[in-house]
């Protein structure tokens, strides 16, 4: 009774909130100054009211579509690596969000829940509304961020492909400008980045900010960085057997793209996992930008980071 008081109490905050048509779903609130769907704001609350995290958890954050899945995939291989060979690895029949579950999604009844340490988990929150037990203990953070062109694309492309079936299709004209105006799930996209990007700065030790282009361009390098953040360093003697190399290997778009869990498995029973794995490249945004759409993000780009020290090297079409 309480517990059904408590919900109706919680239902009607939501729909006092500002709300927006979304992406996917018919509604975005404005809650806790990001946009998302009803579904997460009850998730958050469960998180922030329930949510006991341990020294040891790691969270991969990061603003939807900026390497989510990859970076899952290259932290659960790092800490699990003296449990599995790469021949007979969960990632070769698990999707990542499966063994590296949402912390806001904890409430659905097919997330599964880690239980063995290190507990890995991904979030998409920002950084003001993680649980304080996240923030204050000293579990660590791992952030990618994407150049928010190419996110746009692979937003616009992928909540097209989920979206409720009752739902118009929003064309990339509207999808431009409510991304522009910060209306798209867990945005807007710049205060997530930087409230990401403040917080490596303030501790360093708590928040390791990485970027997709820098993965992409350097994989090697970053999986390294990111083993050494999370106190899993490579031994020589790994680096030597190509141990690096095999979780790259295991981790890579074209291996994880192929595998048929990702090809034919279902995420909740709702979500198709190839739609996870669209084509992994820098720069496409410039097959769809026209040139005022190109000015009008470049110029928000240097507007909304300025002077944070977080920067992106933009190729112009
Ligand atoms: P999510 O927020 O729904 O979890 P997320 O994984 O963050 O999505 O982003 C998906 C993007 O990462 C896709 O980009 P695209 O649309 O531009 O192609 C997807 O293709 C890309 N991606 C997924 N897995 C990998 C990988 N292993 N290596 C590189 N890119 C990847």
């Amino acid at each position: 009774m309480a517990e059904e008081r408590q919900m109706k109490k919680e239902d009607e905050l939501t729909l006092s909130l500002p709300r927006e048509r979304g992406w996917r779903v018919p509604d975005l609130y404005l809650f806790q100054q990001f946009w998302c769907p009803s579904i997460f704001i009850k998730g958050v609350n469960i998180l922030q009211k329930q949510f006991e995290a341990k020294d040891s958890d790691i969270i991969v954050a990061s603003f939807p579509k900026s390497g989510t899945t990859w970076l899952k995939a290259i932290a659960f291989a790092i800490v699990n690596r003296q449990y599995f060979s790469i021949h007979n690895h969960p990632l070769l029949t698990s999707n990542p969000h499966q063994l590296v579950p949402f912390v806001e999604l904890m409430h659905f009844p097919d997330t599964h829940f880690p239980t063995t340490e290190p507990r890995l988990f991904g979030t998409h929150i920002p950084f003001p509304s993680l649980s304080e037990s996240i923030t204050e203990c000293d579990s660590k953070i791992i952030y990618i961020c994407r150049n928010p062109f190419d996110t746009f694309i692979s937003a616009w492309d992928y909540f097209d492909k989920i979206k409720d079936h009752s739902l118009s299709a929003l064309t990339m004209d509207e999808a431009f400008e409510m991304y522009c105006n910060g209306i798209i799930e867990f945005g807007p996209w710049w205060s997530h980045m930087l409230g990401y990007w403040n917080e490596s700065i303030v501790r360093p030790n708590k928040v390791l900010f990485l970027k997709y282009e820098d993965l992409k361009e350097n994989v090697n390098f970053c999986v390294k960085r990111v083993a050494e953040f999370l106190g899993f360093p490579f031994t020589q003697e790994e680096e030597g057997n190509g141990v690096v190399e095999s979780i790259i290997k295991l981790c890579s778009f074209e291996k994880m793209k192929g595998l048929e869990v990702n090809k034919s498995g279902m995420l909740f029973k709702v979500l198709e996992n190839k739609h996870f794995f669209r084509k992994g490249e820098i720069g496409d945004w410039v097959n769809y930008f026209s040139p005022s759409m190109t000015e009008k993000l470049s110029k928000m780009v240097e507007e909304k980071l300025s002077g944070s020290g977080l920067s992106f090297e933009i190729m112009h079409s």
